[in-house]
């Protein structure tokens, strides 16, 4: 033996000891990188399945294809600890095998045979069933695209690594909507608006050729829950991402997400002819600016052919739109979407305006503005409105425009980063929130017409659909800033895929394929998980409060703020508390903006006895004294909702304090340490807001 090897060998044993000496075992470290990706071994279970996973073929040639072999090549062997081996694409066919691919692909190869049903699941949908053949079985993954095939492997995996595979499952799956986008905020500096997590993941000085290799995991992560793009800069977006230089980095990023089945799109600069074409207006309805959208369009689809299009953020918190001169929200979509039109691409148009002058209560602008462009927009455009009438707030209302514009597509937009839910600080699973939304029935249409409906495209028969969530991630090791950060990514692309799945569902499948898959363990996350939106609803905005955070960061609590630039970014405006009770009346009798919703839901937010509780102070100015149903006055209930959020959080830190020798020191350790601070914020937002509003209700 070599000295070197004699002091390693030496060496290893001292660690050996040393740990026995402590009486542990050296536990496996993670860092949270791989996600849910983890692909640990999966449990013993019978099944014929499990000889399939040993022969896989994989035909076809596109990048895809090698995606496909790549992610099976890693996972499989990882998960069942055998081996496996890859069949030729005209191997013979005599032995039970695994066949992943799109149908032509599979029959170039033999694997389809007569009696062999095709169903057709769309473009983006995928089977997954066992075909027997004699003796020989086939476990068959399938889609019409190389891409619609990706998906259906990641949710074999999925399957697998959860435990929930059985020889009987048949799985057919196909995506609730057509746009399934995460937007980023990400800026040109690396920093990024309303990030958590460290900075931007695009490391534009290195692009190309050098892309960060870190960004083909971000992509494998997203197919595998479906997102299929992704809007790479801020809303507040700087026109300089429009020039050649940064197009040609863009066309690296696209060459490296397309195998993934990821389409770029760009956040548009509405005055950017005037910025950088030196022309003197940006007004919607000039040829010239209409001319030098079309070639700027043409410039993309050259270098990124499958380019998705643009994000518009105009006449909205001082960025420019086609209203600076005199033209319409609809002229200006219009006129992106013609530049598009040639090539395919859409137009998303948000609709977060809140203009003073169109009505003082901010509630109410969106409606006021678009409603009447209701049928005006072209047959690319999308209208993309908060999933709430003011901003992210913990719990809104659903927003009125869903229901309000059905001749156009309405995009719903969720926020994944914390921005007022504790940032990267708070354990807040957001899937109960969405799915609240989601279910909301609107009544447009009568009962059923839920804004799950409406922005999948099925109440109105729209065939544009989407859903844009506002990605958590950055640079940091993992990903969100927090370990339970990344429940909301998943959970997010999950629910675009499918927004019937239930929240507990998801929590489920994702803490098995992220922490464990002992039953214990998974039921006591859960348990955190499910109820962590409530409880941060009721430490920080019960009962329909909202926006009552500290100014211009969003973090932490500050009710009594009334010094900001504009009435509707103070805290003041929001809860209206004074001796007389706590709320904005939005009735009939204040500023009737629940004459914006239709009937029945209108008369019954308009009505204190009917209103739901959880948003009656969003919708009426009640008396202090004011008996709710648990018999208490509001006072007394609002004290309890806070207290009962501080001690939800207390409840979460215990059950977390009894999982640490299940679960791995590191991520544990991080948690556990997010937890303290949880705690301690929950405990200061209880007694700021009680010491505060208190000063009113017991005057
Ligand atoms: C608010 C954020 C702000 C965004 C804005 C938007 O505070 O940073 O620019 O929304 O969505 O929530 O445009």
């Amino acid at each position: 033996m070599r000295a070197a090897e004699k002091n390693l060998t030496g060496a290893l044993r001292k660690t050996a000891v040393a740990f026995l000496i402590l009486g542990m075992l050296p536990a496996f470290s993670e860092d949270g990188y791989e996600l849910w990706l983890r692909y640990r071994r999966m449990p013993e279970r019978e099944g014929s399945y499990r000889d399939c996973l040993k022969n896989l073929l994989v035909p076809g040639k596109s990048a895809t294809a090698e995606v496909i072999r790549k992610e099976l090549r890693m996972a499989l062997p990882a998960l069942s600890g055998a081996p496996v081996s890859f069949l030729k694409d005209q191997a013979p066919l005599d032995q039970n095998l695994a066949a992943a691919g799109c149908w032509k692909d599979l029959e170039a190869a033999g694997i389809l045979r007569p009696g062999m049903s095709r169903q057709d699941p769309g473009d983006e949908g995928f089977f997954i069933r066992m075909e027997r053949q004699g003796q020989q079985r086939i476990l068959l993954v399938a889609g019409d695209t190389d891409v619609s095939a990706l998906y259906g492997v990641f949710h074999l995996l999925r399957l697998l690594q959860t435990g929930m595979m059985t020889d009987s499952l048949s799985v057919i799956s196909l995506p609730a909507v057509r746009l399934r986008l995460l937007n980023h905020w990400d800026n040109l500096d690396g920093s990024i608006e309303r990030g958590y997590a460290g900075r931007s993941l695009w490391n534009w000085s290195g692009l190309p050729p050098d892309p960060d290799p870190r960004l083909a995991d971000y992509a494998r992560a997203c197919a595998s829950i479906g997102i299929n793009g992704t809007v790479l800069n801020n809303v507040n977006a700087s026109a300089e991402i429009l020039t050649s230089p940064y197009l040609e980095k863009i066309e690296a990023l696209a060459g490296l997400f397309r195998p993934y089945g990821i389409r770029i799109y760009l956040s548009a600069q509405f005055s950017a002819p005037m910025i950088l074409g030196g022309l003197k207006t940006s007004d919607p309805r000039e040829p010239a600016v209409a001319g030098w959208w079309a070639a700027k369009a043409e410039e993309i689809y050259n270098r990124i052919p499958d380019f998705g299009g643009f994000l518009v953020k105009a006449n909205s918190e001082g960025q420019p739109g086609p209203q600076d001169f005199g033209a319409t929200h609809s002229d200006g979509a219009n006129m992106l979407a013609a530049a598009l039109a040639p090539h395919g691409g859409v137009v998303i148009w948000r609709a977060f305006v809140y203009d003073t002058s169109i009505d003082p209560d901010r509630a109410k602008c969106a409606y006021r503005e678009f409603t009447p462009l209701d049928g005006r927009f072209g047959s690319r455009v999308l209208v993309q409105a908060k999933n709430g009438p003011i901003d992210f707030q913990p719990r809104e209302p659903f927003h009125p425009l869903f229901g309000a514009m059905p001749h156009t597509p309405m995009m719903l937009e969720l926020q994944i980063t914390q921005e007022y839910l504790g940032q990267s600080k708070h354990l807040v699973y957001l899937a109960p929130m969405w799915k609240e939304i989601l279910k909301s029935d609107t009544y447009v249409r009568g009962p059923g017409s839920t804004v799950g409906r409406i922005v999948d495209g099925s109440l109105e028969h729209h065939v544009l659909s989407g859903m844009a969530g506002v990605a958590n991630t950055g640079d940091e090791r993992d990903w969100c800033g927090h370990p339970f950060a990344q429940a909301n990514w998943y959970a997010f692309g999950r629910l675009a895929w499918d927004h019937t799945l239930h929240a507990r569902d998801l929590a489920d499948e994702w803490i098995r394929m992220t922490w464990s898959l002992d039953p214990a363990v998974v039921d006591s996350i859960k348990s955190m998980m499910s109820g962590s939106w409530e409880a941060c609803v009721n430490y920080m905005t019960p009962l329909g409060l909202c926006h009552i955070m500290q100014e211009g960061h969003h973090y932490g609590p500050d009710p009594g703020f009334n010094r900001a630039a504009r009435p509707d970014w103070n805290s003041t405006y929001y809860h209206r508390a004074d001796s007389s009770g706590i709320g904005f009346d939005r009735t009939t009798a204040g500023s009737d903006a629940v004459s914006q919703y239709a009937p029945p839901l209108r008369d019954l937010f308009n009505d204190l006895e009917t209103c739901p509780e959880k948003f009656l102070l969003w919708f009426h100015h009640v008396p202090w004294g004011h008996r709710m149903q648990s018999g208490k006055t509001l006072w007394e209930e609002m004290q309890e909702r806070y207290k009962a959020g501080f001690a939800y959080v207390s409840g979460m830190r215990n059950t977390w304090k009894r999982l640490k020798n299940e679960l791995d020191p590191e991520r544990w350790m991080e948690v556990d340490e997010k937890l303290r601070a949880q705690e301690e914020n929950a405990r200061v937002w209880r007694d700021v807001c009680l010491d505060y509003f208190g000063r009113f209700a017991e005057r």
